[in-house]
């Protein structure tokens, strides 16, 4: 079979109130993750787009819920969702404590959240905030689909992959997946886990 291919990627949406984003219409997988992690980088690899989502090297840019719209050849029609970093130390105290209920609001009021990708720097590994992020989620009502993508594998040698990854892995206890947007490694991979959380509804088994 031939992989369903990206039709079109679109900008939808940018709000700092989640009560504002476009009604729920389509199922949504988001993409969360500290600054500077590669989010809107990742993003952008798995739209095929070089710069829909923007990236920054001025880590924290991103303060708002970012939408976007992607169509494949298949009919399937999703919205990717970046979510604000978190973990940026050098922020002003009510700028930090505008992200908690930005995040928390928009995680917990997605009926149509699917899943969340939680991305870690392959060389750090998760963080006590990706922790969080991850009880919070297994706390919800109905948890989303939790997946971690682990970011930025071309700065590693191609034997030095594998072991960080299988590291990530023990930290994390869920599925993971190895990825660069530099080379596009693990696109394929992380859509064939999204397509599956897209197809199930959030009241089912995790795998
Ligand atoms: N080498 C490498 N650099 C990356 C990768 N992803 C992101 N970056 C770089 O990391 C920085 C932060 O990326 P960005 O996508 O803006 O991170 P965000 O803050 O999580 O949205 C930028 O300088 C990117 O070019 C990757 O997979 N490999
Ligand atoms: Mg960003």
């Amino acid at each position: 079979m031939t992989e369903p291919r990206i039709v079109s990627a679109a900008f939808v949406a940018a709000s700092n109130d989640p009560g504002k984003l476009p009604a729920p219409t389509l199922a949504e997988v988001a993409f969360a993750g500290r600054s500077n992690v590669g989010k809107s980088s990742l993003l952008n690899a798995m739209m095929q787009r070089k710069s829909l989502a923007r990236t920054s090297r001025t880590p924290g840019c991103t303060r708002q819920v970012n939408m976007f719209e992607v169509a494949f050849t298949d009919g399937l029609h999703v919205h990717l969702v970046d979510l604000p970093g978190y973990g940026y130390a050098k922020r002003s105290r009510s700028e930090k404590a505008s992200w908690g209920p930005l995040l928390e609001g928009y995680l917990s009021t997605r009926s149509v959240l699917r899943a969340v990708t939680i991305l870690v720097d392959v060389r750090r590994g998760p963080e006590e905030d990706d922790l969080d992020l991850v009880e919070f989620l297994q706390a919800l009502e109905t948890p989303p689909r939790i997946l971690l993508a682990a970011t930025k594998i071309d700065k590693l040698s191609r034997a030095q992959q594998k072991p960080a990854i299988e590291k990530v892995k023990r930290q994390f206890k869920g599925p993971i997946i190895g990825f660069s947007s530099v080379t596009g490694d693990g696109r394929d991979a992380l859509w064939q886990r999204l397509r599956h959380a897209i197809a199930n509804e959030r009241s089912d088994k995790p795998e």
